[in-house]
């Protein structure tokens, strides 16, 4: 058993053989400068910074040869999985399956839609595919996870507040255990970040516990 004794609200314990690392969108389109996140108008240095650490993290989590599971926010191309909500959302010139800086926004295929070089999953390392923010949501995580007996999860990616959070809203009501790492996610709003991982760890841990990818790493093996 290994403890993060700094997380927060409290100390963190897991099994290695029992968790796996989750990284969440880390997609070009959210993260790359001249994608479709930039082209919206935010600052996709405040999602970069977590670059840096994933990949020493990822590293580390590959040398003890603990599970990491990588996800992908997109749809369809003909968008049958889109619901009319989510399709009818956001500017109205740079909507889901326009098209975009880096190939149709948000589409499977797409150039935009694949993760970014620096983070390019293992041949043997899972990429889910998702429709919505949470990565439970019409896929077959929860299985994935079931079959190699993973109960907590270390929880990477982006956004802070919306697929990160979703997630682990989603984990928690399945009975997973989530530390989410707090340099490792990242938010376009700062003050969205800050107070969505105050959220994780309010009221003593009520979706999970947060800490930092180095503590993390010094705990391994
Ligand atoms: C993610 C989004 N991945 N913000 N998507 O957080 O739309």
């Amino acid at each position: 058993m290994l403890t993060i004794a700094a997380a927060r609200p409290g100390p963190y314990s897991f099994d290695l053989s029992t968790t796996a690392l989750l990284v969440i969108d880390m997609q070009r389109d959210f993260l790359e400068p001249g994608g479709f996140g930039e082209s919206l108008g935010n600052d996709v240095g405040q999602l970069r910074r977590t670059i840096g650490p994933l990949v020493a993290l990822m590293a580390d989590a590959r040398a003890v040869g603990l599970s990491i599971l990588h996800t992908r926010e997109g749809h369809l191309p003909d968008l049958s999985d889109c619901p009319p909500a989510k399709l009818s959302r956001g500017a109205p010139s740079k909507r889901i399956g326009d098209p975009g800086p880096k190939g149709r926004i948000l589409v499977r295929g797409e150039y935009g839609h694949d993760i970014i070089d620096e983070l390019t999953p293992l041949p043997d390392e899972p990429v889910i595919d998702k429709p919505g923010k949470g990565a439970f949501h019409a896929t077959n995580l929860d299985v994935l996870l079931t079959e190699r007996g993973i109960r907590s999860l270390l929880v990477t990616g982006v956004t802070t507040e919306v697929c990160v959070h979703t997630t682990v809203r989603e984990a928690n009501d399945r009975g997973y255990e989530c530390l989410v790492l707090a340099d490792c996610v990242g938010s376009y709003f700062p003050e969205f970040h800050r107070v969505g991982l105050d959220m994780i760890a309010a009221q003593g841990g009520i979706f999970g516990w947060v800490a930092d990818s180095a503590q993390v790493r010094a705990a391994l093996p």
